[in-house]
């Protein structure tokens, strides 16, 4: 009886997987092995628990700078977090906007996949028609795209991209990659902002790039997450969403509704927004960037972060949430030994709802294979 109950439900979980994976479709149906699996298991893992993730992780924190093997997460509770950010703006030089190398960021994101962990890329693209930064909100998305003046110097930087893509390789086998371009749009200040192109622009260079860099690039280990900033309502979020075939995670970031406890009714709401809308697609979604400046709250990391995450059964179901990066004093987003949240970070750690990465299952596998 026992055994056969035990069979039971076995062939029920494998069942529902199979279930699961004759439904999931990602943007690139091209994509590797490795990248389908990581899509199907961050899919599976979104209903049961959050991965959490930092930006620049391995890079530096507060007090050092490319050391190998550190990480401020790692030094305050014991395990790497499950998904790191990297960011790309300067790409083709040799150092990115926060002067990261971008050899050493090849090389960390070669370790983090190894490990078992997760990465993901955004682009805080300099104007091309201007030559300013991303917060240079001159309009100039219609200038990039197809017939427009700075359409070559958009290519040029996209093949830029391509090339440091291609050059993330591990054993013959290519990392997959999170690819999350033009973020924060429902803002004004990044010159791809709602204020500064039509969504019908928006759109347009978002498919332009998918098509890209998936069928003339054939790059086939990128996973592509939309992600807006603030958004007041479904259709406020859809505004400028470039269609179901076009992207594989519904994402959004987040600085408001996390500085206090009250704030995060209005998380839990939008979080509830999101996830309904990202599973009603067959899809899921992700809290792709959030944080508290210098965490100046001690128990932010159960109180706020996590309480607000988990206030809403359907807006918990998100796959990850990532912080931000720990820049400089003043400017950091995770706590390190002796910051003043170090302790409720290692409760929020403990916490069997959040995954970091030595708690992940191979990601890189589906459950059958
Ligand atoms: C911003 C800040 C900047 C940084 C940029 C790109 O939010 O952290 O200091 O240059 O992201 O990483």
């Amino acid at each position: 009886m026992k055994l056969k109950a035990q069979f039971t439900i076995l062939l029920l979980i494998s069942l529902s997987s199979f279930h699961l994976m004759g439904q999931l479709k990602l943007v690139d149906p091209k994509a590797t092995k490795q990248t389908k699996a990581l899509y199907f298991n961050l899919k599976n893992l979104s209903e049961k628990a959050v991965l959490f993730g930092h930006q620049d992780d391995l890079a530096y924190g507060i007090g050092w700078r490319a050391e190998p093997g550190r990480s401020d997460i790692k030094e305050v509770s014991g395990a790497y977090p499950a998904v790191y950010g990297w960011e790309i703006s300067k790409i083709g030089a040799s150092m990115n906007i926060d002067s990261v190398d971008f050899k050493n960021m090849i090389g960390w994101i070669k370790e983090g996949y190894q490990r078992g962990g997760i990465n993901t890329i955004s682009w805080h693209l300099d104007n091309l028609k201007t030559g300013g930064n991303s917060w240079d909100n001159t309009p100039s998305v219609k200038e990039i795209l197809p017939g427009g003046s700075a359409h070559q110097l958009y290519l040029n930087k996209l093949d830029l991209f391509v090339d440091f893509v291609k050059k993330l390789k591990v054993n013959g086998q290519k990392v997959p990659i999170l690819f999350r371009p033009f973020h924060e749009h429902t803002g004004n200040w990044f010159w791809w902002g709602a204020k500064q192109c039509t969504p019908e622009e928006y759109i347009s260079l978002w498919q332009f790039t998918v098509k890209y860099l998936r069928n003339q690039k054939k790059l086939h280990n990128l996973i592509y997450v939309y992600a807006t900033d603030v958004f007041k309502t479904k259709d406020h979020y859809l505004e400028r969403y470039p269609g179901d075939d076009y992207v594989d995670i519904l994402a959004y970031d987040d600085y408001h509704s996390i500085k206090s406890k009250k704030g995060t009714e209005k998380l839990a709401e939008r979080l509830k927004m999101l996830v309904e809308l990202a599973e009603a697609k067959g899809k899921f979604a992700a809290f792709s960037e959030t944080g508290l400046e210098t965490v100046s709250i001690d128990n932010w990391w159960t109180d706020i972060l996590l309480n607000g995450i988990q206030k809403s059964e359907t807006g918990s179901r998100i796959a990850y949430v990532m912080v931000w990066r720990n820049g400089y004093p003043g400017h950091y987003y995770a706590p390190y030994p002796g910051q003043k949240s170090a302790g409720d970070f290692i409760k929020f750690r403990k916490n069997p709802f959040t995954l970091f990465e030595s708690d992940l299952p191979d990601m890189y596998k589906k459950p059958k294979d």
